[in-house]
């Protein structure tokens, strides 16, 4: 397939997913709009229809709560057989919630930089001015509602606000929660209506995700009470190290506007002041999330830990060090013996990794294009390239499906799915 018949049918994806305000990630399995996914879907949208971009932008940021948090799911056109339904997450008439049916959790905050990186290729300082007080907004939520320990380094409450649901990352902490059948409200699963049940998580995670979903609106969402209850609390490279960019862009959006940078310069210093020590395994040469219920690293080596390249938080000899002894060890990311594509979304030698099973070791475009960026930062400029062209192989070979089987670029899990497409018209169109 040429460039220009991957891109019509790149772009034929989104048209085919686009509800009108917003894009579904895919056309059964993802029916309403998630939060990363929507950032991504602008940035490959800006490419060539700037105002729907715009719009997908919009109709996420008109979800925001009262409170300042984004949600990860907006139901904008209601009830579907997706589960969890709207009302399942038992936000009417909550005073801190926003006026769009939603999710009560957030997830990884790209969308900053995504607005950023389109501005930055074709200006619009309204469009700017328009989005930058709601996007302030999040980023202060969730340096301070999510704040512990004073460090400003937001706590995840659930795996579905990591964006990376079921990684070995979250299996610890998961195990120690056993929810009795009292805690588990009635559900079925409509994740493996679509998608085979071995590309999927595990029946136990997956009550798991739906106990701490009760626990959470018995709490009311309250953050104080997240905080304080929670069992899942979790410190978390991916999502801190993309706060950490996105906060970066907002500065840069804050110059243009001529808007004062102190509080935002604040959140950066305080983070880099203290990722290192939080974060960074000096003897393994990785960087771990932090478990803040036992006060203890996770130690699980997932490809989240090269998120700290993509926010500048890693030093030059930390870079060198991730890409000698793990991207470029066939042992965990390169291909060996038991792999083709890069990137794994967890090391090839953990326990959990399985190489179709969602977040257990599939290749996903999303986290290829991320660390792809980080990689650039550092002048691995070979890594990233492999990195793109390995994702576009697998796009070629196997069309635009959710995630890849590493080796042999078969797909998995839903399929015309958005981000991919999005992802692979940045690509094509930056080279
Ligand atoms: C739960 C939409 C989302 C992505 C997540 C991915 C998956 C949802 C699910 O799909 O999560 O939020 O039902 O499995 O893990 O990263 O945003 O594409």
């Amino acid at each position: 397939m040429n460039t220009t018949e991957l891109l019509s049918q790149a772009r034929a994806v989104l048209r085919l997913n686009d509800a009108g305000e917003f894009t579904k990630p895919s056309p059964h399995q993802y029916p309403h709009q998630w939060n990363w996914d929507a950032a991504f879907i602008a940035l490959g949208l800006s490419h060539y229809d700037l105002p729907r971009a715009f719009t997908e932008v919009r109709s996420l940021l008109r979800a925001q709560w009262r409170d300042g948090m984004v949600p990860h799911i907006i139901y904008h056109t209601g009830k579907s057989d997706y589960f969890p339904p709207p009302e399942f997450w038992q936000t009417e008439n909550l005073a801190h919630a926003g006026s769009v049916a939603s999710s009560a959790i957030t997830q990884p905050p790209v969308l900053a930089t995504m607005v950023w990186l389109i501005h930055e290729r074709t200006p619009s300082m309204d469009f700017l001015r328009e989005v930058y007080r709601q996007l302030v907004a999040w980023h202060r939520w969730l340096h301070t509602a999510r704040d512990i320990d004073g460090t400003g380094l937001m706590c995840l409450i659930h795996p579905w606000e990591s964006g990376m649901d079921n990684s070995p990352l979250w299996a610890e902490a998961l195990d120690r929660i056993t929810p009795t059948r009292a805690s588990v409200p009635p559900f079925k699963r409509r994740d493996t209506v679509h998608v085979a049940a071995d590309e999927r998580p595990f029946a136990p995670d997956y009550e798991r995700f739906v106990h701490l979903i009760d626990l959470g609106r018995r709490l009311r969402w309250e953050p104080h009470a997240l905080m304080d209850q929670m069992p899942f609390l979790i410190q978390n490279v991916l999502f801190c190290s993309i706060l950490h960019r996105a906060d970066q862009d907002l500065r840069q959006m804050a110059l243009e506007l001529s808007q004062d940078t102190c509080e935002i310069d604040g959140w950066l210093a305080r983070t880099r002041a203290v990722f290192d020590a939080r974060f960074w395994d000096a003897t393994r040469g990785l960087y771990l999330d932090y478990d803040v219920r036992v006060k203890m690293p996770i130690r699980v080596n997932a490809c989240s830990t090269f998120a700290p390249l993509f926010a500048g938080l890693a030093t030059p000899a930390q870079a060198a060090r991730l890409v000698a002894e793990h991207f470029d060890n066939p042992v965990e990311y390169a291909p060996g013996a038991d792999s083709v594509y890069r990137l794994p979304s967890a090391a090839k030698n953990e326990p959990g990794y399985s190489a179709r099973r969602y977040w257990c070791g599939p290749v996903w475009i999303h986290i290829n294009w991320l660390i792809a960026d980080g990689l650039r930062r550092y002048g691995f400029h070979a890594q990233a390239d492999m990195l793109m062209r390995d994702s576009l192989a697998l796009i070629r070979q196997s069309g635009f499906r959710e995630y890849y089987d590493p080796r042999d670029a078969s797909g998995c899990g839903a399929v015309d799915f958005c981000w991919s497409a999005a992802l692979a018209i940045d690509i094509l169109n930056e080279r």
